[in-house]
């Protein structure tokens, strides 16, 4: 664990809530396949600045809502794209995106939407984060987005109340596994406390992203751990939308399974493939001390953070193979 700690940049701060202030509405596209951290931090900015007024509207960027995410307090004022329609905007706040072209359909429906014609505010600890906002809060020791959020509301002067709490703190414990990944420290810890002392609680967060799962899952799951396969040192493992479709699952509902799967002794990364229109989505992990995997997805024009990182391949099963095997041997060197 680390006892290091970020600095929020009380200038980007002010100049943000400044932006804020003059807007009409703001919107917030999630990234898509979102997960707690990226809808909790964006329900709680919403729920947060509505005390100064401030109108922030989240939407699924690719109009699916996890099961497990639906016991956030405020989830019913999240639009869903593709289902719901836009309201008219003069203000993007993404928050936990590390990368525009993560925003799902929302981007890929129309580029533009994100160009810089409109402005965006930039919230984010990803550390591939390129800083492509006019205002940018990127801060990449950060646990969680959420944990950026906690800070900035306060600083704004918002009351953490308790759905805000709720949300923050779902928003941690989601990035941190409870509290247990290498990014969490002292600080994210106290941030946790405080929250926790501002009426969150703990159990029914545990539950829903940790313990409490449809069927679905477990035939998800059961499917994929049939066909996992070693290649080097990546153990690896593939869905494809049959998959999804005889499980009736969707595809967040894989999202644990790569955590399962990273700390398998001999293997030092672990990736999850998720068969697309273009080719195959990665999910990858390690551990500390391994592989680092936002530098491999860099490579091939994703991004994430050292232990946990996604990209997108592109092709067939000639450049699937190819892939695997560089990451495999990439894993391999580095234990
Ligand atoms: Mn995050």
């Amino acid at each position: 664990m680390s006892s290091s700690s970020w600095q929020l940049d009380h200038e980007a701060a002010a100049e943000a809530l400044n932006r804020l202030r003059s807007a009409q509405l703001v919107l917030t596209p999630t990234h898509q396949t979102v997960d707690a951290d990226g809808l909790a931090s964006a329900i709680a900015l919403r729920l947060g600045l509505r005390q100064l007024d401030i109108e922030l509207v989240p939407v699924l960027s690719d109009g699916q809502m996890p099961h497990s995410l639906r016991f956030l307090p405020g989830i019913d004022e999240v639009l869903a794209y593709g289902r719901d329609s836009l309201p008219d905007y003069d203000l993007l706040c993404l928050v936990d995106c590390s990368d525009r072209r993560r925003l799902g359909s929302f981007y890929t429906d129309d580029p533009e939407r994100v160009s810089g014609n409109v402005p965006i505010v930039n919230i984010d600890h990803h550390v591939t984060n390129d800083l492509f906002g006019q205002v940018n809060i990127v801060e990449p020791t950060a646990a969680s987005a959420s944990e950026i959020v906690a800070q900035l509301l306060a600083e704004w002067g918002v009351e953490i109340d308790r759905d805000i709490a709720q949300c923050l703190l779902a928003g941690i414990y989601g990035d941190t596994l409870g509290l247990r990944t290498d990014s969490t420290t002292s600080r994210t810890m106290r941030t946790a406390a405080d929250l926790v002392d501002a009426g969150a609680d703990p159990v029914p967060i545990v539950d829903a992203l940790f313990r409490v799962k449809p069927r679905s899952t477990v035939c998800l799951w059961e499917k994929a751990l049939r066909n996992v396969q070693y290649t080097g040192g990546l153990i690896w493992t593939e869905l494809t939308k049959d998959t999804l479709d005889r499980c009736g699952a969707n595809a967040s509902e894989a999202e644990g399974l790569v955590n399962f799967l990273v700390g398998t002794q001999g293997a030092g990364a672990a990736a999850l493939l998720y068969a697309n229109d273009k080719g195959w989505r990665v999910s990858m992990r390690s551990l500390p001390g391994a592989v680092d995997v936002a530098r491999i997805a860099a490579e091939f024009g994703g991004g994430g953070h050292p232990r946990a990182a996604g990209v997108q391949i592109e092709g067939g099963e000639d450049e699937k193979r190819a892939f695997v095997e560089q990451v495999g041997s990439l894993a391999a060197e580095h234990g």
